[in-house]
């Protein structure tokens, strides 16, 4: 299976760090995303947003949404439960991840590392606003279980690390949210564990604005 991949995006760390768990050996396509690489006709017919990660399985089906590639990849595993209450409390927070943290904390930390703040001026103090709201929501219920969904490391705490446990590169502090960063912890020690993070400034096309964007 292929992942059609950009480093610094934290929705493709969530796939790498999975498929680590799983030993899974993904074949990691490059897509330059500020050089139009997502806008071209053949990334397009792979996901009509332009977007990664995608994941191409071996027949030549695709499919786009970090979260629904986790969902797919997990199936079956310890990281997924099979049905009812526990299954569907993994794809609460999934969505929580969606609506709550990768529009907030994502997109600060897109703003902050590629030098966008003042290009986007309107909208930084709403997102700044609401990815505090969003880890204080997740300091909140991490004192009440170990895990997002409950006593189980699962797809959904892979979602929702990706982005919180580097707020600080959008310039918003965890350090005083302590169950939170206790929990960084338990993710870090989950075996095969692997947590590489790329600043969006290995790339110099970054400071480019992407092609669907605004
Ligand atoms: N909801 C999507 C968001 C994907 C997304 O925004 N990907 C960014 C990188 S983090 C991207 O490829 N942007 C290029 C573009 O939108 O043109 C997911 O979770 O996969």
């Amino acid at each position: 299976m292929r992942l059609y991949d950009y480093g610094p995006s934290q929705n493709c760390f969530k796939v790498r760090l999975l498929a680590s768990h799983l030993n899974l050996n993904l074949e990691i396509v490059p897509v330059a995303i500020f050089r139009g690489e997502g806008a071209t006709p053949a990334f397009l017919s792979k996901n009509p947003t332009g977007a990664v990660p995608v994941l191409e399985t071996d027949t030549g089906e695709c499919l786009a949404e970090s979260n629904a590639i986790l969902t797919f990849l997990a199936e079956g595993s310890r990281y997924l439960p099979l049905s009812g209450m526990a299954r569907a409390c993994v794809i609460r927070w999934l969505m929580f991840e969606q609506q709550y943290v990768q529009p907030s904390i994502g997109l600060l930390r897109y703003w902050t590392q590629t030098s966008k703040l003042d290009q986007y001026a309107l909208g930084v103090p709403s997102a700044r606003a609401f990815g505090n709201r969003a880890l204080d929501i997740l300091d909140g219920e991490l004192g009440k279980r170990p895990f997002v969904a409950g006593d189980r490391y699962t797809i959904a705490d892979m979602s929702l690390f990706a982005y919180s446990h580097v707020a600080a590169d959008a310039h918003l502090d965890v350090s005083t949210r302590k169950n939170l960063t206790a929990w960084f912890d338990r993710v870090r020690a989950e075996p095969d564990f692997k947590g590489d993070v790329i600043p969006y400034s290995i790339d110099p096309d970054s400071r480019r604005n992407l092609p669907f964007a605004g």
